[in-house]
This record gives C-alpha cells, sequence and structure tokens, in this order.
C-alpha cells in the first residue's frame, strides 16, 4: 500500500508538547549507529514491504555482512524473505545515488552532474517557486510513492512539506493502489483509515479475493510468516479458501482455488451477501445501519447472475457463503486484485459487509481493529479523509483526502489553462511505470518548465528531473513504523535505531523536506503570515525521533521511547483485541453505515456491465517474491534465475492464435502494444492473461542502471487511464488485450 493521505502528525504532536527539555531529553538517548570499523552484530529492520520484518545484521569492518531474520521479534518471529537479504545489497549499490545530480541535457543524452547540497537545494526552491509565483499555486504538481510510507522521515515530515504547497495537483501511489479501502472505510465508518483486519492468528476460515500473500507478504495486513502463521492455520483445522484468476503462490497453497473472470468479483461477493440474507445466516450488530437498503440493493444479484458474468458455479458460491457463516471466526479479506479494478470500491464495500452480516467484525478469529502504541486514527494524526471537495481541472474528477486520482495526472500536465502543472515533484515513485498509461506521462514530463526528484536512483520518473535529492538509506536513518504497526496481525511496538552513520554530507529525507519547504516559501511573493512561517520552521525542524518520543507519550499503551530502545526487538502488546466496538467507530454517532449512497448507486453501472467475450483476452498484473514494485532490479541476488518478465497464457489462448510457447507476441490495448515472450501455463484461467508490474527499464535506450538489463515490458504500457473506480482508483485488472505474433521479433 502506500501512503495515507494528509497527515496532521507533526502539527499536533508538536503544538501538545514541543519545548526544549523535550528534545534535549530525547537527542540525550539518540545512540544508534556503529563506530567506524565496528565489528559485531545490530537489530535492524526491513522496510521493503508490509511486513516489517525484524532483521539481525552481522556487521564486519563496518559493513553488513550478514542478515538473518530476528527470532525474538515478537511480530515477525524471525521470518525474512530474500529481500530482506538484498537490504545491504541495496545500502552498497553503486549505482545508488550519494549526492545530489543536476541533469545537463536530455533523452539519451543526458548527463548527470553531482552537485553540492546547497546548491541543488537551491535549484530545486528556485523551479518550484518559479511556477507558483507565475502561475499560481496548483502549478506545482506532487506525485509520493510506495516508499514513502515505509519512511518514517517521509511520514512525519513528507506529508507535511507536501503541505505547504497548498496544491491541488496532488497525486501518489493511493489510486493505484488501496484508495477503495480507504474510500469505504470513511463512508462506512467514518474514517479513511479505520480498516480492520484480518485475525489470522485465530481464524477458522480465510476468505481470499484477489491478494497473493505468498508472495507479497501481505497488504492491509501486515503478516510477517505468512507461510508459518497459514500453517498454524491448517493445522488448527482451519481452511483458507481463494478466488484469483491466476493459481498462484497462494492458491497452490489454498485449501480451494476457484478463478474468477477478472473484474467481477463484485458479482461473486454480492452474491455471498444474497445467500447470507436470503437463507437468514445473518448475525449483524446492534450498530449497523442501512441493512434494509442492503437487502434491496442487491436482492437481483444472486449466485447464477455471479456466474454468467464470472464463470464461478453458482452452488460454489452458495457453499462458500454458508461455509463461511457457518465458521466459528471467518475473515474475509480483499486485496490488489479487487481494488485496483473497475468495482474496487464495491467489491471492498462487499468484503465489509461478509465480515459484518456474519457477526464476524469485532469477533476474535473475524477482522480486528488494531490498538498500536501511537493510534493514529484515535488521535486523528490522520485526518478522516474528504471527498469531492475540489475536482480535477480536465476531466472533473473529484479528490479524496487531498488527492486525485493518478490516471489524470497526464492531461493536467499538458492541457494549457490556469491550474496547468508547470512544475513537478516527485518523492520516491516512478509513475512511468506504475501509472496507468506511463508512457504518455513520459511524453508529458518532458513538456515541463522544471522537475525535481527526491530519490535514491535515477529512475524512468527521475530521469526527466532538472535535479534529484537522495536521501540517506534506511540503514543510515531511525525507523519506528507508523503506518504497518497500525495494520498489523499482532499488536506491537518497536523502535529501530540508525544502523549505520550516515555518509559524509548525506541528508536525512525529513532534512531535504524541511529545506525544500522552507527555501521554496521563502522564495514566494506572497507569502504565509510569519507566525505561520515560524511555526512551520518549528515543526520542520523537530527531528522524527523526538516526534515519535512525543506520541508515544501521548499514547495509552505505557510504551515509551525509552522502553522501545531498551527491548529494540520490539515490545508485544498482545493479539488483536475484540469487543472494541462501537466505542472505537469514528461516525460521530458511533454507528456504522452499512449502505453508503454512493456505493449502493454504483451497482447500476456494475449491473450494465457487458456480458463477458467468450474470445477475448483480459490482463491482469502479478508480483514475484523477489521484486519490490518497479525497483530493486539492480540487485544480482534478486534479479538471478529464472526470467520472470513473460506474459503468462493458457495454453488453449495460446494455440487459439497459432502462437507457440516461448515466442515473442505483441500484445495490443486500446492505449499501447509491446512485444514480449509468452509463456504457456494452466495456471492461467481461460481467457485472462498476465504481466509482472514494475518492468520494461530501457526507455529511449538510455540506460538506468543495472536495471536496465532486466528483460520485460512495463504492464502500464497497456493498462489505459479512462478506466477507473468510482473511488477514482485505477483499474489495472481486466483490461482487454488481444495477442497476436509479434510482427517483427525484438
Ligand atoms: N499495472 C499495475 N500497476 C501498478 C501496480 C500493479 O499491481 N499493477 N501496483 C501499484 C502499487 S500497489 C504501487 S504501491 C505502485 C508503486 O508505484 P510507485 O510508488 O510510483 O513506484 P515504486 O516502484 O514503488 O518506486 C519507488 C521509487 O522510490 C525510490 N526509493 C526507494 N527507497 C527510497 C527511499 O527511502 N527514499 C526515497 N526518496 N526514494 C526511495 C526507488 O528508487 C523508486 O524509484 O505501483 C502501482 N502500479
Ligand atoms: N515481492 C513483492 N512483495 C510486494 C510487492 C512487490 O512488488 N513484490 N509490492 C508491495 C505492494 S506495494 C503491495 S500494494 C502489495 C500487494 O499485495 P497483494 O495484493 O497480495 O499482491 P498482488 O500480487 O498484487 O495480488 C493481487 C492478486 O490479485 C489477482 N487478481 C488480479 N485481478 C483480479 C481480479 O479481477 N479478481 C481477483 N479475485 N483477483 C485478481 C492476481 O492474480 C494476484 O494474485 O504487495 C507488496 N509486497
Ligand atoms: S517479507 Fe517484506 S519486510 Fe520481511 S524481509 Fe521480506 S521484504 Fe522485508
Ligand atoms: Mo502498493
Amino acid at each position: 500500500m502506500d501512503l495515507p493521505a494528509p497527515s496532521r502528525l507533526i502539527g499536533r504532536a508538536v503544538d501538545a508538547t514541543l519545548s526544549p527539555l523535550a528534545n534535549a531529553a530525547h537527542t540525550a538517548f539518540a545512540g544508534g549507529p556503529v563506530p567506524p570499523g565496528f565489528t559485531g552484530t545490530r537489530l535492524g529492520v526491513c522496510n521493503l514491504c508490509e511486513a516489517i520484518c525484524g532483521l539481525e545484521l552481522t556487521l564486519t569492518d563496518g559493513a553488513v555482512t550478514g542478515v538473518r531474520g530476528n527470532p525474538e521479534d515478537p511480530l515477525s518471529r524471525g521470518h525474512i524473505c530474500p529481500k530482506g537479504v538484498a537490504i545491504a545489497d541495496l545500502h552498497s549499490d553503486p549505482d545508488r545515488l550519494r549526492r545530489p545530480v543536476r541533469r545537463v541535457g536530455s533523452g539519451a543524452d543526458a548527463q548527470w552532474v553531482e552537485i553540492e547540497w546547497d546548491e541543488a537545494l537551491d535549484l530545486v526552491a528556485d523551479g518550484l517557486a518559479a511556477a507558483i509565483n507565475d502561475h499560481g499555486r496548483d502549478a506545482v504538481g506532487l506525485y509520493l510513492g510506495n516508499p514513502n510510507a515505509h519512511s518514517l522521515g517521509s511520514l512525519t515530515h513528507g506529508t507535511a512539506m507536501a503541505k505547504t504547497f497548498r496544491t491541488r495537483n496532488k497525486f501518489s501511489a493511493t489510486s493505484v493502489d488501496q484508495l477503495p479501502h480507504q474510500f469505504l472505510a470513511y463512508l462506512m465508518y467514518g474514517h479513511q483509515f479505520f480498516l480492520p483486519i484480518p485475525d489470522i492468528d485465530r481464524t477458522s476460515f480465510f476468505l481470499v479475493f484477489g491478494a497473493n500473500p505468498m508472495a507479497s507478504n501481505g497488504s492491509l495486513m501486515t503478516v510477517p510468516d505468512f507461510p508459518g502463521r497459514l500453517r498454524e492455520l491448517k493445522a488448527r483445522g482451519g481452511r483458507m479458501v481463494v478466488f484469483d484468476p491466476r493459481r498462484t503462490e497462494t492458491a497452490r497453497v489454498a485449501s480451494e482455488h476457484h478463478f474468477v473472470r477478472p473484474g467481477t468479483d463484485a458479482f461473486v461477493l454480492l452474491a455471498m451477501v444474497n445467500v447470507l440474507v436470503t437463507e437468514g445466516l445473518t448475525s449483524p450488530a446492534a450498530y449497523v445501519d442501512g441493512l434494509a437498503a442492503v437487502e434491496t440493493a442487491i436482492s437481483d444479484l444472486t449466485p447464477e447472475r455471479a456466474e454468467q458474468m464470472s464463470g464461478v458455479p453458482a452452488e460454489e458460491i452458495r457453499r462458500v457463503a454458508r461455509e463461511f457463516a457457518a465458521a466459528d471466526g471467518a475473515a474475509a479479506y480483499g486485496r490488489m486484485g479487487v481494488s485496483t479494478q473497475g468495482f474496487g470500491t464495491v467489491c471492498q464495500w462487499a468484503v465489509q459487509l461478509l465480515n459484518l452480516l456474519t457477526g464476524n467484525l469485532d469477533r476474535a478469529g473475524g477482522v480486528l481493529v488494531t490498538t498500536p502504541a501511537i493510534d493514529v486514527v484515535g488521535t486523528g494524526l490522520i485526518g478522516r479523509g474528504h471527498h469531492d471537495v475540489w475536482r480535477s481541472r480536465v476531466r472533473g474528477l473529484p479528490e479524496f483526502g487531498g488527492e486525485l486520482p493518478v490516471s489524470v495526472l497526464r492531461e493536467e500536465i499538458e492541457t494549457p489553462g490556469e491550474g496547468q502543472i508547470r512544475a513537478m515533484l516527485t518523492l520516491a515513485g516512478n509513475p512511468v511505470l506504475s501509472t496507468p498509461d506511463g508512457p504518455a506521462l513520459d511524453r508529458a514530463m518532458d513538456g515541463l518548465d522544471f522537475m525535481a526528484a527526491v530519490d535514491i536512483f535515477i529512475n524512468e520518473t527521475t530521469r526527466h528531473a532538472d535535479v534529484i535529492l537522495p536521501p540517506t538509506s534506511s540503514l543510515e536513518r531511525d525507523h519506528y513504523d507508523l503506518v504497518f504497526h497500525v495494520l498489523a496481525v499482532r499488536d506491537t511496538a518497536r523502535f529501530t535505531p540508525a544502523v549505520l552513520p550516515r555518509e559524509k554530507g548525506a541528508m536525512h529525507d525529513w532534512e531535504i523536506y524541511r529545506e525544500i519547504a522552507l527555501r521554496t516559501q521563502s522564495r514566494l511573493r506572497t507569502k504565509p503570515p510569519l507566525r505561520k512561517r515560524l511555526e512551520q520552521r518549528l515543526r520542520l525542524s523537530t527531528s522524527p525521533t523526538v516526534l515519535i518520543g512525543l506520541l508515544l507519550q501521548r499514547g495509552k499503551s505505557g510504551v515509551t521511547l525509552r522502553s522501545l530502545r531498551k527491548n529494540p526487538a520490539g515490545v508485544d502488546l498482545g493479539p488483536l483485541r475484540a469487543g472494541q466496538l462501537p466505542d472505537r467507530i469514528p461516525h460521530r454517532d458511533r454507528r456504522i453505515d452499512a449502505a453508503p449512497a454512493l456505493v449502493v448507486e454504483d451497482l447500476d453501472r456494475l449491473r450494465s456491465l457487458a456480458a463477458p467475450d467468450p474470445d477475448g483476452l483480459l490482463l491482469i498484473g502479478r508480483r514475484h517474491q523477489r521484486d519490490c514494485n518497479s525497483w530493486l532490479h539492480n540487485s544480482e541476488r534478486l534479479t538471478r534465475g529464472k526470467a520472470r518478465h513473460q506474459l503468462y497464457i493458457h495454453p488453449d489462448d495460446l494455440s487459439a492464435r497459432g502462437l507457440d510457447d516461448g515466442t515473442t507476441a505483441t500484445v495490443s490495448s486500446r492505449v499501447g502494444s509491446v512485444q514480449v515472450e509468452v509463456l504457456a501455463t494452466e495456471d492461467m484461467m481461460r481467457g485472462v492473461v498476465s504481466l509482472p508490474h514494475g518492468y520494461g527499464h530501457a526507455k529511449d535506450g538510455v540506460r538506468l542502471a543495472r536495471a536496465s538489463k532486466v528483460a520485460g515490458v512495463s504492464i502500464n504500457d497497456l493498462t489505459d487511464p479512462e478506466l477507473l473506480d468510482v473511488s477514482g482508483n485505477a483499474a489495472f485488472s481486466g483490461v482487454p488485450v488481444t495477442v497476436s505474433a509479434a510482427a517483427d521479433h525484438v
């Protein structure tokens, strides 16, 4: 997942308690980085995915020479995956930027020149301030990518910096990821980040739609050691049932797997709800409103209708629904596959309804809200969210939580007029590979007056920047997970001081954000009032670690920064707690709205979905355990072995097109066309093809570090910015494509 929308972290915490004394007290414990030449072990943390595994690092002469899982970590219990081992490769990667660089020339002729921090930060502030002074605040476009959610400094200072720009043109990876979850949580529960988590350690029935935790290690469900936890679930006599158009790594270890046609899950999920209602299998809590409206809204969405659309037999839908209702603790869960699709919000609604109607919300073994040491929801540190306060200029799409759907970014850069984006600032992101019709965005970025990026690599997106500002690596900075403890399957808290001293002259991300904000502001023709500026300066100058100390003090867990420093493996706060509702429902009346109007209205669009084309092909994405979105392809350790960039296709679909396994085919959509090797596999549902996301590194023949040697094409050369969920989320799953013999082999 990506970053939650606007954070008031800094403001609240500092307003409450900031004093020179508090600052001094926390710096006194600073500790952390090993001395030069250190040999021994240190605890670290992996921030590469949502599983937040605790690590034990071996250092030899000050360099990391071994990485293993920390068995003492109360959440990750010693788990580690191949990416965790590669965290040291990332730190030592010669292609990782260590000093700011300025671009001279462009495209294939671009040269990158290292410059001093002061000069680099001034250039960035000049470029951004010029756009604002000449064209107004909306002339600056911001894009926040996924790693922001995994860095403490980005969460405390990146969001705060972004706010100082006060632009309507703010975008993030949220709208190519979990936006429907946040949108629905806002509508049903009253807060975008009120996200009940499957109680996987106690459930006896785990129902999974469109997620592959065996490869992804879980998402909106921080579940380190998913394989181990699944083994325990099965040993207890529990079951996992998976619905996915591909027989994935997760489907293979499931008790049962059902193929479902991409983009039609809403029919299946709502048919399950229909079965619960018509067969009297519901036992919702007293604090739920709108149940009659739900019944009316879905009365015609029967298992038979679902079978016709999805290919899942009606009797199977009935059986699974009945077994779900009968289980002693059942948890329904849906992730990327049912989020980044045309009916993402309806799917997430149906998932919530399954849990709610069967009494599994707030019940042990069902789905539970977490009780983290820093409760970003209850304390209002992350705002509730808001919807449609403004709209995108060109297509008129509503904002959510202060962000516009990233599918409109290209047109907002290219379309002239007031509010046009003239300058871009990207933070830890690669939208050219990660958003629909990436090539069009790639071209649009060439037309910007100015662009800056905060990133550790020159990638397909940051290559357009005039200046790139690289922060320290994750081994060089303190970490406390503000986001993923909130989404974890067990309540724990852990503070990890920086393991390595920062390299000479390196800057932490939070310091870079502070400088960008303050220097840009000082160049603006219309400045905020002096008081406001002083406040901002104070907030942005308070380190993330100090803020964490303050936030912990304000929490009710009893955990303090001091106690976390004494227990670096982490502090166990116990299994998720049942019986917390209705008190913790964020809606002011402490009631749940089971039938939000915006979602119910979307059912008409669902009903009008065209019947499946028996000869058509629908494209979906996939993740591999050794990939990390569009990056980490520089790591030798992670990229060696069998190629994994191919288009997966069912053998019958391949032969129907007169193609042979292993040849290169042309894959085309409304938007674009790519040539890629095909791999025949019965793991694909008939009529569905799959490409991994995050590939396709060579652009214009420019060598983007060593990653460009990794074969493959970008799936987002084919995905369509016109295909959207009602939340504004990109619909990646189920893009209609054709596959044919490649005219010229490349
Ligand atoms: N078709 C399709 N598209 C997808 C998806 C899909 O499944 N299918 N998945 C979507 C999802 S879920 C996501 S989250 C997005 C991801 O999309 P993005 O967030 O746009 O892209 P990433 O590939 O995560 O790029 C992260 C960048 O951050 C940089 N980086 C890494 N660590 C740091 C750091 O500590 N600081 C800074 N400043 N930079 C750092 C890396 O070098 C890299 O350039 O892609 C989305 N796009
Ligand atoms: N190794 C690795 N781990 C990662 C990442 C990574 O790139 N690599 N990225 C991280 C990020 S940013 C995220 S958001 C998470 C994502 O975590 P997950 O959601 O668990 O990961 P995905 O592999 O995207 O799983 C989506 C599944 O949905 C299926 N699917 C596609 N379309 C449909 C559909 O229409 N209906 C149904 N029912 N299923 C469908 C796909 O076949 C796939 O198995 O993973 C995180 N962890
Ligand atoms: S599962 Fe995720 S957090 Fe754990 S080691 Fe692998 S990449 Fe890192
Ligand atoms: Mo994501």
